[in-house]
């Protein structure tokens, strides 16, 4: 059980947004009988509450695990979706809701080589359920993404060398995760309903409060001191609490940068190894990750960087990493390397709607959807969690995905038909938002939400830039126009027709 939660395992593997803000809203009884006990829980409570949720509701009987979809067909006669697993599971259903995530399937690059090496080989997203020891080992970590900066000082001590291979530093802030304390367990649930209402309205799907202020109404001062007051706030407030300008302004962004990389500086001792680890590019260009002792980690000297873009892989060999500066042998190699982001997943599972069209086909050139969650040609099937959707908390707006998604099946039920599809119009309005508006968000192309970090992958932006509330607002519009954006229809209507 857990999914992402399941498969991300790796030694520090955590929550950066809020813990109590991340799991589930619909019940407050769960809310009151899961107490979590850090702000940013780590992966083994994660999964325990996973496991819990799933035994309180009694779903264990539904789930069928280990089976990896192979194929999903429509048919239009009998309007069903036959699905079909490699263990030889077949089912027939109306529906089909792939649930299968942005982030869920590991990119391995193509490293010549990557598959002779002979020591131990891991993917932060593929980690084993057995335990890894790292103790004495001399590891190679590549990738200095949100997962690699989770796990390079989880095990530095264990080790008897880590080498980072970092193509791209990131802007690495402190998460500062810490017990949740009695008093402040007493206080989420005391405020359970004021807690869910603002989750559910906010921009980004968290607790933080928004600035009132733009940086330059600030003098210099009193901007370093509210930095400050960044750089020792929580997680994602780095972003939703921050100047309103902040990923609009490049002038204040820039200034933040300096900010941090003053702190970069004050941090690791060796000036040169500081250096490689302040990026070029602006904050939140990529995706920044939040950490722990991170920085601190390069004190050690046991820990040493390799920088890709000054000495590339050039292959991997059955003991070790050559580079164009040479060969390091290693007893193990960890991949950080990311994922295959928003469509990964979906293009992988042999979907095809109508006539047999495969979704990859209607992909080709990028996702086209409608509100992250559906497309045409492809009736009765929705991605919640999918391509177009994601605006901040990952679970918030997917939340407002699947509630959107039980509401219009239950709507096609009670008014007598048996098919939803979106209609050419509203997938184009969406798809022509997504395409003029994703200049707005501050991901840049050197981003994967753009999809540049799988090669030959179309450049489309994968997020919904216009942000949560203009989701929930064309959500709420499709139902108070009584699903006008939908095309619904019955299969004895489509019988006559076809007749
Ligand atoms: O993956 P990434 P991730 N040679 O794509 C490098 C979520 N998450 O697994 O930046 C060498 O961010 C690549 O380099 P570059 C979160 O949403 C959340 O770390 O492309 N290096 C980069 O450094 C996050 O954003 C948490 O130049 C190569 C790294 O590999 C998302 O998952 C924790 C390479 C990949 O970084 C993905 O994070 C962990 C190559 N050929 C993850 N190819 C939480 O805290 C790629 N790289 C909740």
């Amino acid at each position: 059980m857990g999914g992402t939660w399941y498969w991300n395992r790796y030694p520090e593997a955590r929550f950066d947004s809020e813990s109590y803000t991340y799991g589930y809203l619909f019940s407050k009884e769960l809310f009151d009988d899961w107490e979590w006990q850090e702000h940013f829980a780590g992966q083994p409570e994660i999964e325990r509450y996973l496991n819990h949720v799933v035994d309180r509701f009694d779903l264990r009987r539904h789930i069928q695990t280990g089976a990896r979809v192979t194929s999903a067909v429509w048919d239009e006669s009998s309007a069903t979706w036959t699905t079909r697993a490699a263990d030889g599971t077949e089912v027939r259903s109306q529906y089909l809701i792939a649930a299968t995530g942005v982030l869920s399937l590991p990119f391995f690059p193509n490293v010549p080589g990557r598959e002779t090496f002979k020591g131990e080989s891991y993917h932060t997203g593929l980690w084993p359920s057995t335990p890894v020891d790292f103790t004495g080992k001399r590891v190679a970590v590549i990738g200095t993404g949100s997962s690699g900066v989770q796990l390079i000082p989880a095990i530095a001590d264990d080790v008897a060398s880590l080498t980072v291979y970092q193509r791209t530093p990131n802007w690495c802030t402190p998460l500062n995760n810490r017990p949740i304390t009695p008093e402040e367990q007493a206080d989420l649930r005391a405020n359970f309903e004021s807690i869910r209402h603002t989750l559910n309205t906010s921009q980004g799907g968290f607790l933080h409060t928004p600035h009132d202020r733009t940086a330059f109404d600030d003098s210099k001062e009193q901007r370093w001191a509210f930095f400050e007051k960044m750089w020792n706030s929580p997680g994602f407030s780095k972003l939703s609490s921050n100047y309103t300008d902040m990923m609009t302004n490049v002038a204040a962004n820039e200034e933040w940068c300096e900010f941090m990389a003053e702190k970069i500086r004050g941090i690791v001792k060796d000036p040169e190894t500081a250096e490689k680890l302040i990026p070029d590019h602006r904050y939140a260009q990529k995706r920044p990750p939040f950490v722990t002792g991170y920085y601190e980690t390069f004190n050690n000297p046991k820990v040493s960087i390799v920088e890709l873009k000054k000495t590339p892989i050039v292959q991997v060999t059955e003991t070790g990493i050559e580079t164009t500066a040479g060969l390091q042998e290693f007893d193990m190699i960890v991949w950080a390397t990311g994922f295959d982001f928003g469509t990964g997943t979906l293009l992988r599972m042999g979907i095809r709607g109508k006539g047999g069209l495969p979704l990859r086909e209607y992909w080709a050139d990028g996702p086209i959807t409608y509100l992250g969650l559906q497309c045409r040609n492809f009736p009765n099937f929705f991605f919640p969690g999918g391509p177009h959707g994601a605006a901040g908390n990952n679970p918030r707006y997917g939340g407002d995905q699947v509630e959107f998604i039980t509401n219009a099946i239950v709507y096609v039920r009670d008014h007598g038909h048996d098919t939803i599809e979106v209609r050419e119009a509203a997938e184009a309005e969406w798809n022509d938002m997504v395409n003029t508006t994703a200049a707005m968000s501050p991901f840049s192309e050197i981003s994967y939400f753009y999809g540049t970090n799988i090669p030959g992958k179309p450049v489309r932006f994968l997020l919904n830039p216009a942000g949560r509330p203009k989701l929930l607002e064309m959500m709420a519009e499709v139902v108070a126009n009584d699903y006008r954006a939908m095309e619904l229809s019955r299969s004895s209507e489509r019988a006559t027709s076809t007749a």
